[in-house]
């Protein structure tokens, strides 16, 4: 009926701590990210996939066009150099390969009068900014890794001359962040309750409750829902994701296909850019935490 939403430091520092042998292990840093070497050298970094809502729209960023360069934490800049000086008209094409393809998107960044933007591949590359700084790649995830999806996205990036003839290849590998499911031992900053008639005396009696406990109760109503779909659980679940220097909250969309799930879905992206939702498919079925969730 109720789910409690927090997140200790402690468990924010051992998320750190579990990205980071992660990272240590397979990524580079941001400072290493230059490949200034010419050679086929595969990269890593971290995603946290990009289904939280920065520019406030509604609509989860990976859903829609992209932001404006800088804009948005979850789309990775990786800077490729060519390991030579490109022809003119030379272009640049990044491809996701599968089984991501779907689920992941690259993007190219161009200067423009009104500063760099994030274009669809393939483009013309900027030589003048190559040479500089390379040919920046933007990637992002738009789901979490799942049991046909494993957590590396691999990123392959080709130049070529204007007539199509490859130049040089380069491969980009990123891992996607885990979804860390969070734990009912949490200390409690909410509590979300459904309002039915059903529930109403409940409602009412663990209002003080939860005060008494330092935390909030956030009643979820609407006229619309039935009065036994109250199982709040069921809707949705909640957790984070970090990629050893970020922490966001993360709640995935209940896939029963019930009126709860889709009401959830919408106030929650409403409610805060970092708790973001996404309908699953029905490989994980939340009623089977009810237990470990309370
Ligand atoms: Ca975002
Ligand atoms: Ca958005």
């Amino acid at each position: 009926m109720g789910k409690t939403i927090g997140l200790s430091g402690r468990r924010i520092f051992a998320a750190i701590c579990i990205a980071g042998m992660i990272a240590a292990a397979g990524c580079t840093t941001p400072s290493s990210r230059e490949d200034r070497t010419g050679q086929d050298r595969l990269q890593a970094d971290i995603l946290i996939p990009n289904i939280d809502d920065d520019n406030g729209d509604g609509i989860p960023d990976a859903d829609a066009a992209p932001l404006a360069v800088g804009a948005d934490n979850e789309m990775l800049q990786i800077q490729v150099f060519p390991d030579r000086t490109l022809p003119r008209g030379a272009m640049v094409r990044a491809e996701i390969a599968e089984p991501w393809t779907r689920f992941a998107r690259a993007f190219i960044r161009m200067t423009s009068p009104d500063g760099p933007r994030l274009v669809p591949p393939p483009a013309e590359v900027e030589r003048t900014e190559a040479r500089k700084r390379g040919v920046v790649i933007g990637v992002e995830a738009a789901d979490f890794a799942a049991s046909d999806r494993p957590p590396t996205i691999e990123v392959n990036v080709t130049f070529e001359t204007r007539e199509g003839r490859p130049l040089h290849e380069k491969k980009i590998l990123c891992s996607v962040a885990p979804f860390l499911l969070s734990s009912c031992l949490d200390p409690a900053e909410y509590v979300q309750v459904v309002k039915t008639k059903a529930t109403e005396q409940f409602v009412r009696n663990l209002e003080p409750l939860v005060e008494t406990a330092g935390a909030r109760l956030e009643i979820v109503a609407n006229a619309s829902l039935p009065e036994h779909d109250i199982w709040i659980q069921d809707a949705v679940e909640i957790g984070y994701a970090t990629d050893g220097e970020r922490v966001m909250h993360v709640a995935l969309h209940g896939n029963r296909g019930r009126e709860l799930d889709a009401m959830k879905a919408a106030a929650e992206i409403r409610l805060s850019s970092s708790l973001v939702l996404r309908p699953r498919r029905r490989e994980t079925n939340f009623s089977e935490d009810m237990n470990r969730d309370g």
